[in-house]
């Protein structure tokens, strides 16, 4: 059945018998719970038949495929994202109601997919929704990690970790393949058999793949999200269970299923970095397999593999692709290691999400020769190609006993890109300078995008009304119509129905924290907003530091015509980040006590979030004025958070960094808070002995803000708890907080002057809005596609 000829009847039928037939619950019992498995079950029908469909014309066109291969796929929830797509909310929502149901309540039932981190993460799921809505055959290629990234809360104001449960209920989207599955070997040894290298692994895992399918818009086309599970060769041992060796005989299982347990393990010891690299290699091979077996089953000569697979490695965690491919192709197809290594060069591309060195992966010679020996001995192989190819070269894939897993990503890629265009200069200046002279026109730049689906039709539904009232419905998939809106924006009607959209999102979002965190806000207040993964470069520490500030400037003069303001926080910090971890308990001091307190509370509150999400983003963003994005400049590689926030009206607070130096370009100017350091100057200004007591002498706000922290007032109990904190600020300071913050002090005052006056807030806002078009990441994938994949959309128009 067409999903667009599917009534709401149709719809609360099937949704019945969806509850009857596979849950075994009749209405008068069904909880929450059951009903939103049951609308899903029904949703997934229609799902199906565009999955069916688009595999079928693909199968018969046998065009070139796109693969991405990725650690993460922040997917968040999926039922809403179904629904929309295949244009089904009237339907669900007229069906839910008969039932006596509210679609709302349903929706965020649903458990996120806690399937990644941040940014890179988040960015893989807005590529496979963006794919599948221009029609582009491809797979995404993970781990379906059954516990996925921690689950954040806190006790006393520290971050407590605990494990996300998000696979204990049944998961309704995905579809266990039990005849594809490869079995991943690690360890062993190297022989040669007939002037052939033979790699016999002694230790083996199966991985089991579970297929999601990801509609596009308008279910125009649906593509594939292939996650390997990863489980035991053999079942428990039955002997050792006969002897009354209950543990032991079920330690294999534990043993396999340990590797796709959770995201990121703390790769701080040795055994977490052993798993890590076995993570990291076994949903590589398990994807390179499958990838082989599906051309080899078209019939194609393994020459032409680079015709019909494109396969994009995302950051350096599936590097390993290089060398594996290059085993595939020689050591087990017997085609000669320069061709194998020039055919999987045109196949593999990489892109690079960070400019830290420290953060490149690096594994050492030891744990690599240990865990792929083959693996190593192609390295060198590889490592000895590129040097003849490159006489003089000065780049090698080994260094100190370990190998650069950016420099083989490099090394074995046709493209490498950057996601915005500083970060791409930045990239060919700084870490891969070597390589780039070298290889001049191997790195090109993507500049990161999001989904408009997800992050302005369904997260901000009043809004996307207005927008759709306004200039139609064409900008959702082709989100650039969004300049149409220029001609509205003088037109007083127009922005009093935008004014009023947020103010309602913004009441809505004061609600939903008076019930769920117990915490009351003024929803006239400024909603001053930065929500990221916990980091330095990030620059949390900042903002905390100019909250202080200016609760004091408050408690000095409270008649002074404050303009209320409510900080927003929301990230976690990596377990084993000690530094990250106390700005977030800094944090949480402070709120507890300017919140308490009387005289500047009316004016200024503190708010950090825990646990947050992409279904947390998709609540907080629409109802944001205002966007921190204030990263040391030189260090945020794009940010994709600070695109979300243009679109929805919250114009930026932000430095010359990353994405947000071309949201600056097409935002204007005046409709963004810039301050501080350029990438370059603040290279310079790293190099000034004593920088940071400087600008503390400079700025007695500062001096006074520090002080406050180093004496206590926020850790009463612990008069010292962030002596840490204030000597790295006031010593080293390596992210230049300090002298940054006297321009960011500024910035805050233009942007409180700002949004004191309506009229000229709500312009800036919804410039934000009309001119932000560009940052969808469907123009994304159609640069990928031209530049780097040489592939085209399959789906009819
Ligand atoms: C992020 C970058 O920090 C961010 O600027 C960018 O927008 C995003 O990638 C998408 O390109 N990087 C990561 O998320 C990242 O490096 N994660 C590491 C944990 C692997």
């Amino acid at each position: 059945m067409e999903a667009y000829s599917l009534t709401a009847a149709d719809m609360r039928d099937s949704i019945l018998r969806h509850l009857a037939y596979e849950l075994g619950t009749d209405p008068g019992h069904a909880t929450l719970h059951d009903w939103r498995i049951a609308l899903s079950l029904a949703v997934r029908d229609r799902l199906v038949d565009r999955w069916f469909a688009a595999n079928r014309a693909t199968r018969a066109a046998q065009p070139k495929r796109v693969y991405y291969l990725s650690m993460e796929f922040l997917i968040g929830r999926l039922l809403e994202d179904a629904i929309v797509n295949l244009r089904l909310e009237e339907q669900a929502g007229t069906a839910l109601a008969d039932l006596g149901l509210d679609f709302d309540a349903v929706i965020q039932n649903e458990p996120d997919a806690a399937l990644g981190n941040g940014g890179l993460g988040r960015l893989a799921a807005c590529f496979m929704e963006s794919l599948a809505t221009i029609g582009c055959p491809a797979f995404g290629y993970g781990i379906r990690y059954e516990n996925g990234l921690f689950r954040q809360s806190f006790q006393d104001g520290r971050q407590i970790e605990e494990p996300e449960d998000w696979l204990s209920q049944f998961h309704a989207w995905e579809f266990e393949r039990r005849d594809v599955a490869q079995e991943i070997r690690f360890g062993g040894e190297v022989t040669q058999k007939d002037g052939r290298a033979v790699w016999t692994g002694a230790e083996a895992v199966i991985a089991a793949a579970f297929d999601t399918p990801i509609i596009g818009w308008k279910g125009r086309w649906a593509n594939t999200l292939r996650l390997w599970s990863a489980q035991p060769l053999h079942g428990f041992d039955l002997a050792r269970f006969n002897r009354g060796e209950y543990a032991a005989a079920a330690e294999p299982e534990a043993l396999a299923r340990t590797i796709s347990r959770v995201l990121y393990p703390d790769d701080t010891t040795g055994q977490g970095k052993e798993l890590r690299l076995k993570q990291e290699y076994f949903f590589t091979a398990a994807s390179l397999r499958d990838i082989l077996r599906r051309f080899e089953a078209e019939g194609g000569a393994l020459a032409d593999l680079p015709k019909k697979a494109a396969i994009q490695l995302n950051d350096t965690h599936p590097a390993i692709a290089g060398p594996e491919l290059v085993r595939l192709l020689h050591d087990e197809r017997g085609m000669a290691l320069d061709e194998a290594i020039a055919t999987a060069r045109g196949c593999l591309s990489y892109t690079n999400h960070t400019l830290m060195p420290e953060a490149l992966e690096r594994w050492s010679e030891d744990l690599m020769s240990q865990l792929l020996p083959r693996h190593m001995q192609l390295i060198e192989r590889i490592d000895e190609a590129h040097a003849a190819e490159m006489p003089g070269r000065r780049v090698t894939l080994r260094e100190n006993g370990e190998v650069k897993m950016g420099e083989i990503a490099f090394t074995m890629a046709h493209k490498v890109n950057g996601v915005s265009a500083l970060h791409t200069d930045l990239m060919k200046e700084t870490v891969f300078a070597d390589l780039h002279r070298l290889h001049p026109d191997r790195i090109v730049n993507e500049t990161n995008g999001v989904t408009p689906r997800r992050w302005l039709l369904s997260a901000n539904p009043r809004l996307s009304r207005l927008i759709t009232e306004t200039i139609g419905e064409g900008w959702v998939d082709d989100l650039e119509q969004l300049d149409r809106l220029e001609a509205s924006i003088s037109d007083p009607g127009f922005l009093d129905a935008y004014a009023k959209a947020k103010r309602e999102n913004k009441q809505d979002f004061a609600e939903w924290l008076a019930a769920e965190q117990g915490v009351r806000v003024d929803p006239e207040a400024l909603f001053d907003v930065q929500i990221k993964r916990i980091h330095e470069y990030k620059r949390q520490h900042l903002n905390i530091l100019e909250t202080v500030a200016l609760w004091r400037e408050i408690k000095a003069n409270p008649g002074a015509g404050w303009v209320p303001r409510v900080k927003i926080f929301a990230g976690k910090a990596a377990p084993g980040y000690v530094f990250a971890k106390e700005i977030i308990h800094l944090i949480n001091d402070v709120a507890e006590v300017l919140n308490a307190d009387p005289v500047t509370s009316p004016y200024l509150k503190v708010l950090f979030l825990p646990n947050y999400n992409v279904s947390l983003a998709e609540r907080l963003i629409p109802a944001a004025d205002l966007s921190e994005q204030i990263s040391t400049a030189g260090k945020e590689a794009s940010g994709t958070g600070n695109m979300k926030f243009a679109l929805n009206g919250a114009p930026t607070i932000g430095t010359l960094d990353g994405a947000n130096v071309e949201i600056r370009d097409r935002v204007g100017a005046r409709n963004f808070f810039l301050f501080g350091m350029t990438a370059q100057e603040v290279e310079a200004r790293r190099a000034v002995p004593d920088h940071a007591r400087q600008a503390i002498q400079a700025d007695p706000r500062l001096g006074g803000a520090l002080k406050a922290i180093s004496q206590g007032a926020f850790s009463p109990s612990d008069k010292h708890r962030y002596r840490g904190v204030v000597a790295n600020l006031t010593g080293q300071d390596y992210f230049l907080v300090c002298s940054d913050f006297t321009a960011y002090w500024d910035a805050q005052r233009r942007a409180e002057a700002a949004f004191a006056d309506p009229a000229v807030w709500h312009r800036g806002a919804a410039c934000n809005t009309a001119r932000a078009g560009w940052f969808s990441s469907d123009r994304t994938i159609r640069g990928y596609m031209t530049d780097i994949w040489g592939t085209v959309p399959l789906a009819a128009e």
